[in-house]
């Protein structure tokens, strides 16, 4: 054996074995339980950063474990290589997006190599490949014919100097990033999945999800946002059409004192007609971000639109004003406002010089002043006419009665969630695959013309998509009559090709989407991925697990059981950003350290859920703890020179305490490892145990086989977190076979029986000796024993005794 530990000697070596003799490379077996172990695959953005080694590590690290419980482990990785990234790239260093993407996922996959990752390579797959999206095109048509998939209008962010839409992000500080011009909203027609079908399933199977963390869950209940209420019409005498309105709380119906309508809503337009200021407004509130967020922190600003509607109950006129916070895309475009009940409301009314009545009232004489700021906890009803008198929950149903005796309203159960808008006016993405003809209208591609290709020819120059004007992608012939047409330009969003993929790595990717093989592995045991795909992420695979079951495809109802979200990895407090220059380069660790030092350290720092904080101190302690655990192998095989030890006879009390010390180790790891999910106590249990193994000299033959025994277990223990270090390991301590291929630990209980304790003993609280007894030894024993100590009997002196009180396992107290 090496007298030292140089991990770049072994590393690769290590590697190769792994990849000839395919151990990670898996099929469904009948006698083994299946795992199906999932790191969210990644952007090929370049090459990996830390907060990608965290995520791999941890699911590596799960998956061997599993692998030496018996199971039979699937760990598959891919490339979610569609997006705006590339695309930029593509503009800033006029490479092919194409190009960029596969150059980087050749860099990258041999960076996931040199980790030592135990990945079944054979499943691979790049979303940017045509037969993936191929699948995904073929879907959207399957949805299409289902009525499924849908087409409306709906606002992009538009920049009318690049005449191009912009991405959320790419809007900084309302102006376009690449010429700052203010960013319009524009309406243009997109396609939608209907995920609001199925907002009461996603909702409801939250609660089936055990493995999720709490928190997960309640951001997707929120994001989802049921909620029960009363829609109900105010008549506006000058139209046809009543405002249709929706809300939660029509206990405070009879404190309307305003409605507001989004400036795009057709009573906004009618009250424009011959007003140049109302036209000016709807025209300013054109220029705003179409971001949900961007909505919450905006200045509130509105114009009376001098039309009055009539309230459903009173038939008193009500003035409507139209204000920017209301959105014409959320619901009925149109809300009642009561000021007293609601802050926006509340800070909208004193501006603009609008009544507050207040309607609602504390029950229990708390302070229910509306004068300050809203008041909007339930109550009482006051000045609200035959209401009066009843709570909140009362009044709920007697107002929602009223309103549908009257027909002017009807109980209504809402979701916030609203169909997903899945167009995006950008070139690197999967193509939608209709084609518009103006006789045949929509057409959706044939089956046989699938997948519709990107076509390379491009150059991208920021201004609108190379797809528009390409010739031959955008102009082609209806497939049903032959003649011109267009074919649809936009692309998917890239989150579609991440709400399958986890399905097509479990199954064998010929030709269909899916076969029955993804049945067998699916749904994730483990998925492991960043807290900022908590909701739109998570939400979209969850559904799109529902649609391939209603399609037939897939018979789980959720598709991952486990989840796992890792904290961030941070430097110096905050978060590790090029544009900070706080990054740590992954590469130049493996090169120096060698992955095991890496993967250990990020293991050791801190439990996954937890934020990281890098220290360079802590990848030297790690880099020590491994060249340690190397020397004492290596002393250990020059003791024993090749010799197996087995312990015959008794063991000393010694031998014993360690024996006890091992497998109340292997008792922790496990219980750690396999139900806590937390590995930074596993491996600081080994350390622990290392450094009794040093102090243990003992070169009896059975103080050998103990030693070996513990090196051992050492070395399962920490062959998930440090693989390649311990394949060598476990070869030097006389095995021939590969670690990986081991199964895990079983306690033997029988070291953990512990002969006798030791006890501390007090006379009137102070120390005064130390006995040994029997572990099964009765109090009563205990104190006699404590009493016919020798030193402590100095200490006693002859007094009386008047307590004696046995703390077990520790110490006896006498008070004399
Ligand atoms: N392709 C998607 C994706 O997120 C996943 C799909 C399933 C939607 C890393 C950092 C970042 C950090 C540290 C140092 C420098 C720079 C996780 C950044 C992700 C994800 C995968 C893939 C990052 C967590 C946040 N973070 N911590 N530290 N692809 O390539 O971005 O959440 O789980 O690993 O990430 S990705
Ligand atoms: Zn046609």
């Amino acid at each position: 054996m090496q007298e030292n530990y140089q991990p770049q000697a072994i590393e690769q070596e290590v590697q190769k074995i792994w990849e000839e003799s395919g151990v990670f490379n898996v099929q469904p077996s009948k006698s083994k339980e299946k795992y199906y172990c999932l790191s969210m695959f990644p952007y090929p953005s370049g090459k990996l950063h830390m907060g990608h080694v965290r995520n791999y590590t941890i699911g590596d690290v799960i998956s061997r474990y599993q692998r030496m419980r018996g199971k039979n482990v699937m760990q598959p990785m891919g490339w979610d290589a569609f997006g705006l990234p590339a695309e930029n790239a593509a503009m800033q260093h006029g490479v092919h997006p194409a190009d960029w993407t596969y150059s980087n996922i050749d860099y990258m996959r041999d960076q996931l190599k040199q980790l030592g990752f135990g990945y079944d390579w054979n499943r691979e797959l790049a979303t940017c490949d045509p037969e993936y999206y191929k699948w995904e095109q073929w879907f959207f048509l399957k949805l299409l014919a289902k009525g499924m998939v849908y087409k409306k209008t709906a606002p992009v962010n538009w920049c009318p100097h690049d005449m191009t839409v912009l991405a959320n992000e790419q809007v900084i500080n309302g102006g376009c990033w690449r010429c700052d011009t203010p960013v319009e909203r524009k309406e243009i027609a997109q396609w939608f999945l209907k995920i609001t079908d199925y907002a009461d399933e996603l909702l409801t199977s939250l609660d089936s999800l055990d493995g999720w963390p709490e928190q997960v869950k309640t951001m997707q209940a929120n994001w989802i946002g049921r909620s029960e209420g009363v829609e109900m019409d105010f008549a506006v005498p000058d139209m046809e059409q009543p405002l249709r309105i929706y809300t939660t709380r029509p206990d405070t119906l009879m404190g309307v004192t305003y409605l507001a309508v989004a400036a795009e809503h057709p009573l906004a337009l009618k009250a424009a007609e011959n007003n140049t200021d109302i036209q000016a407004f709807i025209e300013e509130c054109k220029h705003m971000e179409t971001a949900e967020a961007a909505m919450e922190t905006m200045e509130k600003r509105g114009i009376d639109s001098g039309i009055t509607a009539l309230h459903p109950i009173t038939g008193e006129a009500v003035p409507v004003w139209i204000a920017n916070f209301v959105l014409m895309s959320y619901g009925t475009g149109a809300v009642m406002s009561v000021p007293a009940h609601d802050q926006r409301d509340y800070e909208f009314a004193v501006k603009y010089g609008i009544a507050i009545k207040q309607v609602i009232f504390a029950a229990n004489g708390e302070d229910d002043d509306c004068t300050e700021q809203a008041y909007t906890v339930k109550g009482v009803l006051k000045n609200s006419g035959a209401f009066d008198g009843l709570t909140s929950a009362e009044a709920f149903g007697k107002i929602a009665e009223t309103l549908e005796q009257d027909d002017k309203g009807t109980r209504k159960v809402m979701f916030r969630l609203r169909d997903w808008g899945v167009s995006r006016q950008r070139y690197w993405g999967a193509p939608i695959p209709v084609i518009y003809c103006d006789d045949c209208g929509t057409v959706p591609v044939p089956e046989k013309d699938l997948p519709v290709t990107l076509p390379r020819d491009v150059v991208l120059d920021g201004s609108q998509s190379p797809l528009v004007a390409h010739p031959t992608f955008s102009h082609v012939d209806c497939p049903l009559c032959g003649k011109p047409a267009r074919r649809e330009t936009d692309t998917f969003d890239t989150f579609m090709e991440s709400s399958w993929y986890v399905a097509r790595f479990a199954s064998n990717q010929g030709d269909s989407m899916l076969d029955a093989t993804a049945n067998h592995w699916l749904p994730v045991d483990h998925y492991i991925g960043g807290i900022e795909h908590a909701i739109l992420h998570l939400l979209y695979a969850r559904f799109y697990t529902k649609l391939l079951r209603d399609e037939g495809l897939l018979s789980c109802d959720e598709p991952f059981k486990k989840l796992l979200t890792q904290g961030m990895v941070l430097k110096d407090g905050s978060k590790m950003s090029k544009s900070k220059g706080n990054t740590v380069d992954p590469q130049g660790l493996i090169a120096q350290y060698g992955a095991d030092t890496v993967r250990l350290f990020i293991m050791f720092a801190a439990p996954p859920e937890q934020s990281l904080e890098w220290s360079d101190t802590g990848v030297e302690g790690a880099s020590r703890f491994l060249k340690r655990l190397w020397k004492q192998v290596f002393l250990h095989t020059e003791q024993v020179q090749g010799s197996r030890f087995k312990v015959q006879g008794n063991l000393t009390d010694e031998q014993k305490t360690m024996r006890r010390h091992l497998h109340h180790t292997i008792q922790k790891v496990t219980h750690d490892m396999g139900v806590r999910i937390i590995f930074n106590t596993a491996i600081a249990a080994n350390m622990e145990l290392i450094n009794t193994l040093i102090k243990f000299t003992d070169e009896s033959n059975n103080g050998k086989a103990i030693r070996q025994e513990v090196l051992e277990a050492i070395v399962l223990m920490l062959s998930p977190m440090v693989p390649h270090i311990c394949h060598q390991l476990w070869l030097d301590l006389g095995h021939d076979n590969a670690v990986v291929s081991e199964t895990w630990l079983a306690v033997d209980e029988s070291a953990l029986v512990q002969d006798s304790l030791d006890y501390m003993i007090q006379v009137n609280g102070k120390l005064r000796g130390k006995i040994s007894v029997s572990a099964t030894a009765t109090n009563a024993e205990i104190q006699a024993a404590a009493l016919d100590d020798e030193h402590t009997q100095h200490f006693i002196n002859g007094q009386s005794i008047k307590k004696i009180i046995v703390v077990p396992n520790k110490l006896v107290n006498i008070v004399i």
